[in-house]
């Protein structure tokens, strides 16, 4: 190989302060494990000298310690974008030392390519291999790595040799032409092959490249506990009842699910179910459930932009990779989630929220209403255009001290609009033609917590009229007490009279 093999540090050096960096990866999955680290410590090394270094970070969804973490403690990022899941990050957000803009994950390719975020100086991004002719064959997390590697003058790149060479072959690299220009994105089914199994770029390009041999080391899924379980049998049933309604064909619709524990839960009880016919997903990252699915046949195919299993799944997959390769394909995060396919296919989506009002308005991101927690992902790629969004969360947090069920929520992420069906541990609502009123009933019936109940109820005998009959002084009510008290279940409807 030709190209020269540098050490992180060295690659450290060709990232300056005010540059912007784009990672390759999605989530843990394939995202760079050593520079990350190496450009903090250079970071902290500038700011001891007095000097200033802070760079613009550009990733494919959530990343790893190593980024998200090392350079939100370092203080090295000057911007962040799009979706973050770790706690320093998070800190640095809620602080106001780190500018984050929360993005739709499939806005973000293209919306550097128009130039609305600036340039890219720099990509850095995980392969399996690289040939002399500057093909990359990526790892586990496809992400925003092709658009990158393209925009970038200079291109790093961590080789990973804990990734089997027979990695190559999973990934499908396609990129949209740009408007006034753009066609159709031809998937015309989950399996479909549409692009290259590696990303063509520039070998004059590559600076330098960075062994490593690491896992990525995403974390273990909870188990199932008894909500978990609770939610998946409730969004397993109704699905049932749709297919025996003839609203959901008899070939079945493909899938996506949300990040964590509870969309994990949930695949894991629709796999549970022998009603539910074996399905295809059309989805953003491929979890844990997902490959235990493809093991006992409930999941024929999952398209996804990441393998976000965790380490013991990985090495299932890995010692058994030709098992796995016509029922995988890794496709950049525009594809994988792009609405125009999501809504062409006819998706059913599952998500997760953190609040849902009484009226069906989603938040996903935000706890009471101020401080971030993960960013809007992909969920809204997916809700806004599927045949049938669902939401899920359990119906109480933090021990029922805060109830997810509330009186309007304290940030929205998908408006009533996009929202057909919410599902608690209590039950499922079915949003699907009614009123927002109706909506209300719904919901407080079937979905809010008993503890909630009755002061949901007192809320909406509050209301002041009209079509959505919210009682503005009484509508954060709940944030409030929980903001006062910390306990949500002490809010008096009566001071509000
Ligand atoms: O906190 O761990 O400290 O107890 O939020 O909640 O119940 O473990 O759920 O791991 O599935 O995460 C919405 C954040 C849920 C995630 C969110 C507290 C709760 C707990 C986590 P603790 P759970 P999950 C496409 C899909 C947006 C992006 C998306 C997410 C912690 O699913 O980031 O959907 N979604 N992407 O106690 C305060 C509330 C709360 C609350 C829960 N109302 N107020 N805290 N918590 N409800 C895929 C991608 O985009 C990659």
């Amino acid at each position: 190989m030709s190209f020269k093999v540098i050490s992180a540090e060295e690659a450290a050096s060709y990232i300056h302060h005010d540059d912007n960096v784009g990672f390759g990866g999605f989530t843990a999955a394939g995202t760079p494990k050593v520079v990350p680290a190496a450009i903090a410590k250079k970071a902290q090394e500038e700011h001891d000298a007095g000097r200033p270094f802070a760079i613009g970070v550009f990733t494919g969804a959530s990343t790893n310690d190593s980024l998200d973490g090392a350079l939100s403690r370092a203080k090295a990022i000057k911007t962040r974008t799009p979706y973050q899941s770790h706690k320093d990050s998070r800190n640095v957000i809620n602080s106001r030392e780190m500018s984050y803009y929360d993005m739709h994950l499939s806005h973000l390719a293209q919306n550097l390519r128009y130039g609305f975020l600036g340039k890219i100086n720099v990509a850095v991004i995980e392969a399996t291999d690289v040939s002399e002719d500057g093909k990359i064959i990526l790892g586990t997390g496809v992400g925003i790595a092709p658009t990158v590697c393209q925009l970038a003058d200079k291109i790093i790149i961590e080789l990973n040799s804990h990734n089997p060479k027979e990695l190559a072959g999973f990934h499908d690299i396609y990129q949209p032409a740009d408007p006034p220009y753009r066609r159709e994105i031809p998937v015309y089914k989950p399996s479909d092959r549409i692009g290259k199994p590696y990303i063509q770029v520039d070998p004059k390009k590559i600076v330098g490249i960075v062994e490593t041999n690491l896992p990525d080391g995403v974390k273990e899924f909870a188990p199932a506990d008894e909500v978990t379980t609770r939610i998946g049998d409730n969004v397993c049933n109704f699905l049932v009842s749709q297919l025996k309604a003839g609203l959901i064909p008899k070939e079945f619709l493909p899938l996506q699910s949300g990040v964590g524990n509870i969309a994990n839960a949930v695949l894991g009880g629709l796999g549970n179910s022998p009603d539910v016919p074996a399905f295809e997903m059309y989805t953003e990252v491929i979890q844990d459930a997902v490959i235990g699915l493809m093991k006992t046949g409930k999941c024929k195919f999952a398209s996804g932009c990441s393998l976000t299993v965790s380490p013991a799944v990985l090495d299932e997959i890995y010692k058994d990779i030709d098992f796995f390769r016509d029922k995988i394909v890794l496709r950049p995060g525009e594809i994988s989630n792009s609405p125009e396919v999501v809504r062409r296919l006819g998706l059913i989506t599952i998500n997760t929220a953190l609040e849902a009002d009484i009226f069906g308005n989603i938040n996903s991101t935000h706890v009471t209403g101020n401080k971030m927690m993960n960013g809007i992902g992909g969920s809204a790629d997916f809700t806004r255009n599927a045949y049938l969004s669902i939401f899920t969360c359990p119906s109480v947090a933090k021990g029922g001290k805060i109830s997810a069920i509330v009186p309007m929520v304290s940030h929205l992420d998908h408006s009533e609009h996009s929202v057909s069906v919410l599902v608690t541990e209590q039950g499922v609502a079915d949003l699907r033609g009614k009123s927002p009123i109706e909506k209300a009933k719904l919901i407080i019936e079937n979905c809010a917590h008993p503890m909630y109940k009755q002061l949901l109820w007192d809320y909406l005998k509050l209301e002041r009229g009209g079509h959505t009959p919210h009682n503005l002084k009484a509508c954060f009510a709940f944030h409030q007490e929980f903001n006062k008290s910390g306990d949500m279940a002490l809010t008096n409807f009566d001071d509000y009279k």
